[in-house]
C-alpha cells in the first residue's frame, strides 16, 4: 500500500506520544488496559466490577497478588488525557448496589485510573498505575476499513447484506441502491436517502431476533457529535466491473466521503486510543447470540475474526516497527455466564475458544498471548437444585427484570424465580453444524427456541464487614490473572 501523507503524519504524531508515554512509563509502570465489545457486551459493568473489587476487597482467590495478600492497597487517581470523559464508576456502583439496576448503555470512549500499590514477590513495594480505557467494539472494528478501498468495502458491505438472514433486513436498501448509477450525476439527497436506507438495515441487524455483529462502519449506529456530517453521510453502490469513478459521479461521492470517515473517525481512533493499548479484553455476549440462532453465531464467529484481524493490521499498517501497537495479551471474554448453571460454564468457554479458534491459527503475528474465559462480573444468579415433579433440576434463582416475559407470564421485577436454563452440548461443534444447530429467535418463537435467557436484575447484597458489599461474579478473578497477574511480581 502506498504511504499517504497522513499516514506519515500519523506516524510522527505516534512517535511523539510513544516517548511522552514511555518518559511517564520509566518512573511509574503503566498499563492501558482496554475493555472492548459490541453495545450491550457487558463493559460497563466488567469495569465497574473489576474496580470495585479491587478498592474494596472483593473476593479473588485465582488472582495471586491479591489472594495473596501483597497487594496492599488500590485507589482511583485523576486520569492522564483531558480530552476522554472519565468512567462514571461511582453512579454504575450506586445504580449496581443501590438502585439494583444494570447501569445506563454509554455510546463513546471513557477512562479510569487506577493505582495498585503491592509488594514484588522480593519483598520490594511498587506501585502498578493501571489505565482502563472503556470504547465500543463497533469502533474497533472500523480499523480493518484503514485497508480497504471504497470499492472493496462496498463490493464487501453488499455480498454480506445478500446472505440469506440478512436479505430480507437489506430490503428496502437494495430497492433504493436498485434505482442508483453509479457513474451518474452526484446528488446530495440520493446520498442522504442512501445513508439512511443503509444505517436502517443496520440497525435491523442488531435487532434482538438476529443479534448480528459484523456491521461496520461502525459510527453509522452511534454517531454523536458526526450525526448528519458528509462523513457518516454514504453507503455501497453496486458498481460497474471495470468502471471509472469519473468526477463529479455519485460514485466520486461516495468514495470521498468514505475517505472522509477514515479521516475524522478511524485514523483518530486509532492514533489516540488504540495505538496506545498495552493489554485488551475483548467481551463478547454469546448467550445473545444462541438466543437469536445459528446465524448470529456465525455472525459473531465472523466478527471475533475481523477483531483478531485489527490486532493483526495494527502491526502492519504503520510504518516503524518502534511506535507499532504492543498489545501483548488479548482475552476473550464470554459474559453473563451466570445466565447459565455452573455444569455449563466450561461448556460456554469451550463455545468462545472454538468461535476464536480458526482466527487464533491465523493469527500467531498479532504478537500478543490469547485466551478466553466464560465469566460473570457481577453475577444476577444464585443456584438452586428445584424440584421438578419427581426429578430434581439444576436450576437458577433471579429476579427477572421488569417487562422480561416467559410463556404467558409477564415479571414484575420483584419477584424471585427458578429457571431451568438449559444445558450447552458437551462438545461445542454441535453448535457450529449449519443454520440448523439449534432454533433461535431468529427463525422460532420464543417457547420453540433452544435457549432462551431471562435479563435479571442485580441482586440484594447484604452489607459484609468494614467494606460494605461484595459484589458476586463468575471468575472475574482468572480474567484479572491473565490480563494484569504477570505485572503485579
Ligand atoms: N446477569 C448478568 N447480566 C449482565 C452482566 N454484565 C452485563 N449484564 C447485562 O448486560 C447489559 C449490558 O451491560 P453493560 O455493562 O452496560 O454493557 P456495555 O457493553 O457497557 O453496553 P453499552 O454501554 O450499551 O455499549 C446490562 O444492562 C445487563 O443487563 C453480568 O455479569 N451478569
Ligand atoms: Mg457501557
Amino acid at each position: 500500500m502506498a504511504s499517504r501523507f497522513s499516514d506519515l503524519v500519523e506516524e510522527v504524531l505516534l512517535s511523539a506520544r510513544a516517548f511522552r508515554d514511555f518518559g511517564e512509563h520509566f518512573f511509574n509502570p503503566t498499563v492501558r488496559l482496554g475493555v472492548t465489545g459490541l453495545s450491550r457486551a457487558g463493559k460497563t459493568v466488567f469495569i465497574t466490577a473489576l474496580i470495585h473489587g479491587l478498592t474494596r476487597g472483593g473476593r479473588f482467590p485465582v488472582f495471586e497478588p491479591f489472594a495473596s495478600g501483597r497487594i496492599a492497597r488500590s485507589h482511583l487517581e485523576p486520569q492522564p488525557d483531558d480530552a476522554v470523559p472519565r468512567f462514571d464508576y461511582e453512579n454504575h456502583v450506586r445504580a449496581l448496589i443501590e438502585e439494583r439496576r444494570w447501569p445506563n448503555s454509554t455510546v463513546d470512549i471513557s477512562e479510569l485510573r487506577l493505582v495498585i500499590d503491592y509488594q514484588r514477590r522480593n519483598g520490594a513495594d511498587r506501585s502498578l498505575t493501571l489505565d482502563v480505557v472503556d470504547y465500543p467494539g463497533e469502533w474497533l472494528l472500523d480499523l480493518p476499513l484503514l485497508n480497504k478501498s471504497y470499492e472493496q468495502w462496498s463490493n464487501e458491505s453488499l455480498a454480506l447484506s445478500r446472505a440469506s438472514l440478512r436479505a430480507p433486513l437489506a430490503m428496502p436498501w437494495h430497492a433504493h441502491l436498485a434505482t442508483l448509477n453509479a457513474e451518474g450525476r452526484e446528488d446530495e439527497q440520493v446520498a442522504l436517502a442512501a445513508a439512511k436506507l443503509f444505517t436502517e438495515y443496520l440497525r435491523a441487524c442488531r435487532d434482538e431476533r438476529f443479534a448480528m455483529s459484523l456491521l461496520p462502519p461502525g459510527r453509522f449506529l452511534m454517531p454523536g457529535n458526526l450525526a448528519g456530517s458528509p462523513a457518516l453521510t454514504f453507503a455501497p453502490l453496486d458498481l460497474p466491473d471495470g468502471g471509472v469513478a469519473a468526477e463529479g459521479s455519485l460514485w466520486a461521492m461516495m468514495r470521498r466521503r468514505y475517505e472522509a470517515y477514515k479521516d475524522v473517525v478511524v485514523r483518530p481512533f486509532f492514533r489516540d486510543h488504540f495505538a496506545r493499548l498495552d493489554r485488551q479484553v475483548v467481551l463478547v455476549d454469546a448467550l445473545a447470540a444462541f438466543n437469536s440462532g445459528p446465524q448470529a453465531l456465525h455472525d459473531l464467529e465472523a466478527a471475533l475474526a475481523g477483531i483478531l484481524d485489527c490486532f493483526r493490521i495494527g502491526r502492519s499498517t504503520l510504518l516503524s516497527a518502534l511506535f507499532r501497537p504492543k498489545i501483548d495479551r488479548i482475552l476473550f471474554a464470554a459474559t453473563k455466564a451466570d445466565h447459565l448453571h455452573h455444569s455449563s460454564h466450561d461448556r460456554l468457554e469451550a463455545v468462545l475458544r472454538r468461535a476464536v479458534a480458526m482466527s487464533v491459527a491465523k493469527a500467531e503475528d498479532t504478537g500478543a498471548d490469547i485466551d478466553a474465559v466464560a465469566l460473570a462480573a457481577v453475577r444476577a444468579t444464585r443456584e438452586a437444585m428445584v424440584a421438578r415433579g419427581r426429578e430434581k433440576l439444576p436450576s437458577l434463582l433471579g429476579t427477572p427484570a421488569s417487562g422480561e416475559r416467559a410463556g404467558s407470564d409477564t415479571f414484575d421485577g420483584n419477584t424471585e424465580v427458578a429457571t431451568f436454563p438449559g444445558d450447552l452440548p458437551d462438545d461445542p461443534e454441535a453448535l457450529f453444524k449449519g443454520d440448523a444447530a439449534f432454533r433461535g429467535l431468529a427463525s422460532a418463537s420464543a417457547e420453540k427456541s433452544d435457549f432462551r435467557f431471562l435479563r435479571f436484575r442485580p441482586l440484594q447484597l447484604e452489607h459484609e464487614g468494614p467494606d460494605g458489599v461484595v459484589l458476586p461474579h463468575i471468575r472475574l478473578d482468572r480474567a484479572l490473572q491473565f490480563l494484569i497477574g504477570d505485572k503485579l511480581q
